[in-house]
């Protein structure tokens, strides 16, 4: 397992390299231009100044989250191509600097939605939180509004400026259903997939956040029956996911272990995290720790290491501790908490498969 820690870039994080650093068993960082607009071409010498930036601290640059993919292609019309060919120039310039993974997701018009940033915990610590009922109970005819109104309404990326466009685009995806979206998925992979073969990357899907559909928009990533689809939408070995197991997990009908054992070839990128689901629909992001979710992060743990996974892995979201004040999810001190949390799952697992098997080798010699 390869512990990698999501960095902003800087101005952008209020993390630095140098704390990443200092977290143990972190190699590397995970990144993107995030002021290149989804569609656009990434500019080498910005790919290069973050890859100076990262190996002065001798950490690589060898996974991107995300390459976002422009709503042209997910709503498939005809001028996704140019936005296609974008892509595939961005795939080739960032392996020349040495990335390995492309993480990036095709959900409709919003990437992770919550209701609440700040949600406290019972300890004091604040965290991302999500209200079904909140959410079900926007008509997406007025979800232009319902945001203007309500702050805490979050959807990234999304600037009141910008606010307009949705509305558009909202109609835009009204002739675009889950078997749609599924072909439009499809036509992206069949243009990406060569180049990314070509160049030795591995494009690792990320799963919808929440794992169901919202505001009446399409969503397909979602559960175990759809990641196998997805795989076999294209076998190559360079269609892969991140796997994600606090998306994935906020649907406790999914079973995140039983994923990681079925798919762990084609896991390219561990997204790690907990969240604690309510009878009612509604989850909170916990701490990684098991008992403090509903996600039993040792199974996940175990899991990749049954299978061998030799991947990269980074803690997700974390809890905001110690009056920190960071982007929302992305503190310092949680991800690393979770950090040694997962080593120390890891580790204790290596360390019982050896004990194990000297044992057995002793076993034969006597
Ligand atoms: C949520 C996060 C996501 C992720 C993007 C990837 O679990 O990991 O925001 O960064 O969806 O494209
Ligand atoms: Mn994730």
């Amino acid at each position: 397992m390869r512990m990698v820690f999501r960095w902003f870039g800087e101005g952008n994080d209020t993390v630095t390299l140098e704390q990443i650093k200092q977290i143990p068993g972190v190699e590397g960082i995970v990144w993107a231009l995030h002021d290149v607009p989804a569609g656009e071409e990434w500019p080498m010498d910005k790919i290069i100044e973050v890859k100076e930036k990262a190996e002065a601290c001798s950490l690589n640059i060898e996974v991107v989250e995300s390459v976002n993919v422009h709503e042209d292609i997910k709503l498939g019309l005809s001028t996704r191509d140019h936005y296609i060919e974008n892509y595939k120039r961005t795939i080739e310039k960032l392996a020349q600097a040495g990335v390995k993974v492309i993480c990036y997701n095709f959900m409709p018009v919003f990437d992770w939605i919550r209701t609440d940033l700040h949600k406290e915990l019972e300890d004091g610590s604040t965290a991302l939180f999500y209200e079904k009922n909140k959410i079900e109970n926007i008509n997406p005819e007025e979800l232009v509004n319902e945001i203007n109104k309500d702050s805490a309404l979050t959807m990234p990326g999304w600037e009141p400026e910008r606010l307009e466009y949705l509305t558009n685009l909202f109609k835009a995806y009204k002739d675009v259903d889950e078997e749609q979206l599924w072909n439009n998925l499809e036509y992206f992979l069949e243009k990406i997939i060569p180049i990314a073969e070509q160049h030795g990357i591995k494009m690792a899907i990320h799963p919808d956040d929440p794992p169901w559909s919202v505001f009446g928009l399409p969503r397909i990533i979602t559960s175990q029956e759809n990641l196998r689809r997805f795989l076999g939408l294209n076998e190559s070995d360079s269609n892969c996911l991140t796997l994600c197991s606090g998306s994935l997990g906020a649907n406790l009908q999914n079973n995140v272990p039983d994923m990681i054992r079925e798919f762990s070839d084609r896991i390219a990128f561990a997204h790690i995290r907990n969240v604690r689901v309510y009878e009612n629909g509604n989850f909170i992001e916990t701490s990684h720790r098991a008992k403090d979710g509903s996600i039993d992060i040792c199974e996940v743990v175990k899991a990749y290491h049954e299978m061998g996974f030799e991947g990269y892995c980074r803690p997700d979201h974390g809890r905001h501790l110690w009056g920190e004040s960071c982007r929302p999810g992305y503190g310092l001190y949680d991800r690393a908490l979770g950090i040694m949390y997962l080593w120390g799952i890891w580790d204790s697992l290596v360390k019982s498969r050896k004990e194990s098997q000297s044992y057995d080798e002793f076993a034969i010699k006597s």
